[in-house]
């Protein structure tokens, strides 16, 4: 049935919690405005001893759309050190730019290692 809004719902439109009595102070946690970013994600290129580099720098271009120059830098920051920061994404992003990658380093049987971990 339809209803019109009262003048108490309408004061309630800030986006914020409605208030209460709060005299004995016990709801100043619950109140406090939630912010509801998503967890975000770093994908990682590990090094090993067997990857051609232009497979990697390839791989730098083609999955995470680097210039041919910062794939390079990446590149040899995980030859060097072992591990790299290849890009933050979403979950669900995050997850499918590690399959690609797992992928495509099978299918051309290198044994280059890609994983994700929350940031
Ligand atoms: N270490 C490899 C080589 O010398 C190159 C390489 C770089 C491999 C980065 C994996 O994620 C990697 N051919």
């Amino acid at each position: 049935m339809f209803q019109y809004a009262s003048a108490q719902n309408l004061t309630m439109s800030s986006g914020e919690p409605p208030k209460e009595d709060d005299s004995d102070g016990d709801l100043a946690i619950a109140t406090k405005p939630k912010s509801k970013r998503p967890p975000l994600y770093k994908v990682l290129l590990l090094n090993d001893d067997y990857t051609p580099m232009e497979f990697v720098v390839h791989i730098l271009e083609h999955f995470f759309s680097m210039t041919h120059a910062q794939a390079f830098e990446i590149m040899l920051t995980v030859h060097k050190k072992g591990v790299a920061v290849v890009g933050v994404f979403s979950h669900e992003i995050a997850e499918t730019k590690v399959a690609q990658v797992m992928d495509f380093a099978r299918q051309h049987q290198h044994p280059l290692q890609c994983t994700m971990e929350k940031e």
